[in-house]
């Protein structure tokens, strides 16, 4: 039976004094002593290492303090001292460890042993490096390279990345999903095919210029704080922030910077001057409202010979099918454009109006847009959006998908994807003597098909949780078991170590802000944050164990021990010093990395050049593409007793890593298992707050899909849509449903039917207050 979690009313600003007592509360959960120390202050700094928490941008001048709340946490989490070793793997059985929660597992501490699964016992044995890595390499070689998968979570560095790819091409696979294809995979399939480059334009600078913000789905609060910084001075200076949530996200509403005693007294800054609360999938019909308006009002200017709304010039210029575009939203009916966004016209005018006034204007998203059925479509709506008014390439604007693993954008750049036309084979041929694959790799959902199949025989997971990430978690877990080969390097235990195949191995790993010895000294690594800047990294903390091998250590052995010996490669060398990698990264990628090793280091990080910054436009047709949408808006749900679930991230947690069961900002403590409902579909449900319910998912393909015991919480959420939290929820989502074209699941809207438990409760329901809405 679960805990029930305590629901109050929170509403403090975000940031201010509950941050810095949260910091201080996991600092002690992991006995961890570094307010004082050095470490805090070296997050995110030039010299320092980059937070393993959120992708951000680290500014040239950082702040005495350059992290956030999440950011402490995530390094406390990293560099605790607390261990698992094979003591702690002696004492449990792999069937006991499976009933503990995400929070428990990790909680243990940092892995720090190579183990091997052993059958009899049921338990993890300790196996020297040596004998695990030659074991694995064993295993590649009798598997057949297609039916291997190699999956990487968006933390491990370029340098890690690129030999991990490389490692794989010349095993003979292009079988790379990644955490990406989960995530932002939607804008990197949305803007090659709009703009020209996969990632967005916007540099930090643009924040310091920029007329006005857009925000489309994103949780700034919890999933990217240090972004408030900026946020917060634009929105001192009066830039208006727009945003587009169903829910009201504290951070986007006030911030108090914990940093700064004169705020800390003040009461903080609003952050939003406008918030909508979208229906959930309704940002499409939403964005084509504002639209209409500047076209009308274009059109009416036109009539009177007036100056023009729309950048005529940028639109002759660069784009094609603005035409098309126009005709399109003219042509749209408001009485539908309402229905299917929840907004009314006059809502939509006023975000018109305000972005008709701006000069240059930002446009950011996160996954409320990417992970809905249409969110490729609506990705390139909000691109139509700006270039109404010529808001891409120039200062103070552009497009901003703000990522999420502080390396994921990263990972694509060198190589890390299952798309071959993303990845320079030629050159990699070229340079390393090998014939690469030259067919399509499957993508996370494709894994987990061929997993279900039994197509996929061997799995290698460089960091992450993908059992506990991906969706129809009931389904895989079965069979997980049937894999012949899983390989998994971590550094913290999850449920996915704990769902062995028949050859199993844990290679734990030193963790970013560790320092990382090699025989020619210390050496450092780099990564790319969400605006395309490259920074470096060098640990500062004594490793937590002395048997730890670095990513890069893991990667090069494991191709030592697969590979035939290849005279262009020199495993060894690269691990000895990896600016050797990061020349071969160089040699690869001669534009984007020019001068690699002398510009690491750069304040800001180094920005690699990208065309759409500089409107040249990498599309097929050379020009920046308005697009129609194919589908119609969906309407919303009539009352057949089926709601819309989203499934989202709380304060306490990065990804599958809990750090602990509660939600502050929504006012959640204690436990993780709720639902937030519209106060007026409980009463219609005869529901009321603190009741259990039972979610069943409605996919009509036969496979039963239930979650228990989910407390009812009031919520200022759109009528008809219902929100609880990833990961747990994830045992609720077929695989086939997910963003058409980027096969990114939509786990922002799962059909879900709610039961009433008729289970005892466990404790009397208290009051719940519904949330400010
Ligand atoms: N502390 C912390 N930081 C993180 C993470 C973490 O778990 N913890 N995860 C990292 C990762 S990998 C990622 S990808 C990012 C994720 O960061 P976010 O993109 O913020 O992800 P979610 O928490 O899933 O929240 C999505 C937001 O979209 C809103 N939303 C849902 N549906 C819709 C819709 O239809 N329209 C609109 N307009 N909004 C909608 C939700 O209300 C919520 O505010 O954060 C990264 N940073
Ligand atoms: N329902 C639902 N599902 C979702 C989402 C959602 O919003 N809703 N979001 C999706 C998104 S955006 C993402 S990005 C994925 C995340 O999916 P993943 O990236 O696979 O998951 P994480 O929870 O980030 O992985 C955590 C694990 O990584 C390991 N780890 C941590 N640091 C390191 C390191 O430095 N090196 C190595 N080798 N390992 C390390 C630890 O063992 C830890 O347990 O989940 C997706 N799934
Ligand atoms: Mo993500």
């Amino acid at each position: 039976m679960r805990q029930k979690a305590k629901v109050e009313n929170y509403d403090a600003p975000a940031g201010g004094w509950s941050s810095l007592k949260a910091v201080a509360s996991i600092l002690t959960q992991e006995e961890v002593a570094i307010l004082g120390s050095e470490i805090l202050l070296k997050q995110n700094k030039p010299d320092g290492f980059m937070c393993v928490s959120c992708s951000w941008a680290k500014p040239a001048k950082p702040r005495p303090f350059e992290f956030c709340e999440n950011g402490a946490k995530a390094t406390a989490w990293e560099i605790t001292r607390k261990t698992v070793t094979p003591e702690f793997f002696a004492q449990h059985t792999l069937a006991e460890l499976r009933t503990w929660s995400d929070h428990q597992l990790e909680e243990q501490g940092r892995l720090t042993t190579p183990m091997r699964y052993d059958r009899a016992s049921d338990k993890y044995l300790p196996v020297d490096w040596e004998e695990a890595f030659a074991a694995i390499g064993a295993e590649l070689n009798r598997l057949d390279p297609r039916s291997v998968v190699m999956y990487t979570s968006g933390r491990a560095s370029l340098e890690t990345s690129y030999m991990y790819q490389l490692f794989g091409r010349m095993y003979g696979t292009n079988n790379f999903p990644d955490s990406s294809n989960m995530c932002h995979e939607t804008t990197s399939v949305a803007l090659p095919e709009v703009i020209g480059v996969p990632v967005g334009t916007v540099l930090l600078e643009d924040f310091e210029t920029t007329g006005c913000i857009f925000f489309f789905g994103h949780n700034t609060t919890t999933n990217a704080p240090r972004m408030l910084h900026p946020l917060q001075e634009a929105a001192q200076r009066g830039v208006p922030i727009i945003s587009f949530n169903p829910l009201r996200e504290r951070g986007l509403e006030r911030f108090v910077n914990p940093q700064n005693p004169v705020q800390m007294s003040a009461g903080g800054t609003r952050i939003s001057s406008q918030y909508y609360q979208v229906r959930v999938g309704g940002d499409a019909a939403a964005i084509v409202g504002i639209c209409k308006w500047v076209i009308e009002a274009d059109d009416l200017v036109r009539k009177n010979e007036a100056a023009r709304v729309v950048d005529v010039e940028f639109i002759q210029q660069h784009t094609a099918g603005f035409e098309e575009f126009a005709a399109f939203c003219r042509t749209q009916d408001w009485d539908e454009i309402e229905r299917a966004s929840g907004l009314s016209r006059g809502a939509l005018r006023e975000a018109a109006n305000t972005y008709m006034e701006a000069k240059a204007v930002i446009a950011n998203y996160g996954m409320g847009i990417t992970q809905h059925k249409h969110g490729v479509e609506t990705n390139k709506m909000i691109v139509n959006l700006l270039l109404l008014r010529g808001n891409i390439g120039k200062p103070g604007a552009g497009i901003l998908p703000i990522r999420g693993h502080s390396n994921v954008q990263g990972q694509r750049t060198v190589g890390i994807s299952e798309k071959t036309k993303l990845v320079p084979l030629d050159k990699l041929a070229e340079l390393y003597g090998f014939e690469p694959p030259r067919w399509e790799g499957l993508s996370t959902v494709d894994a987990c098909q061929g997993i279900l199949k039994g197509d996929v025989r061997g799995f290698v997971g460089l960091g992450g949780n993908f059992l506990r990430a991906v969706p129809e978690r009931s389904l895989m877990e079965s069979a997980w078991s049937g894999l012949r080969l899983s390989v998994q390097i971590a550094t913290k235990l999850n449920r996915t170590h704990l769902v062995p195949g028949e050859v199993t191995y844990l290679l734990p790993c030193l963790g970013r802000i560790e320092i990382d010895r090699q025989a020619s000294g210390a050496q450092a690594v780099s990564m790319e944050d969400s605006t395309t800047c490259i920074h470096g990294s060098r640990g500062q903390r004594k490793p937590v164990a002395d048997h730890l091998l670095s990513e890069p250590a893991i990667v090069a052995a494991l191709a030592k021990a697969t590979l035939k010996p290849n005279p262009k490669i020199d495993w060894d060398a690269w691990v000895a010093d990896y600016s050797r990698v990061r020349d071969a990264i160089e040699r690869t990628y001669p534009d984007q990395f020019k001068d690699f090793n002398a510009r690491m280091f750069e304040p800001g990080g180094f920005a690699r050049p990208l065309a759409a910054r500089e409107r040249n436009w990498k599309t097929p047709n050379g020009k920046a593409n308005f697009t129609v949408p194919n589908s119609a808006f969906a309407p919303p749900r009539e009352t057949d007793g089926v709601y819309e679930l989203m499934t989202l991230r709380a304060d306490g947690q990065f990804n599958t890593t809990i750090y602990a069961e509660g939600d502050r900002f929504r006012g959640i403590e204690g436990g993780r298992y709720v639902v937030f409902m519209n106060p007026a579909d409980m009463e219609g449900d005869g529901l009321k707050a603190g009741d259990t319910v039972t979610l069943v998912t409605e996919a009509g393909d036969g496979v039963e899909r239930s979650l228990s015991e989910l407390q009812i919480v009031p919520y200022g959420i759109p009528r008809r849509s219902i929100a609880a939290y990833y990961p747990e929820c994830n045992v609720l989502i077929p695989l086939w449903h997910y963003a058409e074209g980027s096969k990114v699941p939509a786990a922002k809207s799962i059909p879900v039917r709610l039961f009433k438990d008729i289970l005892p409760e466990i404790v009397e329901a208290g009051e719940a207050p519904i949330s400010a809405s």
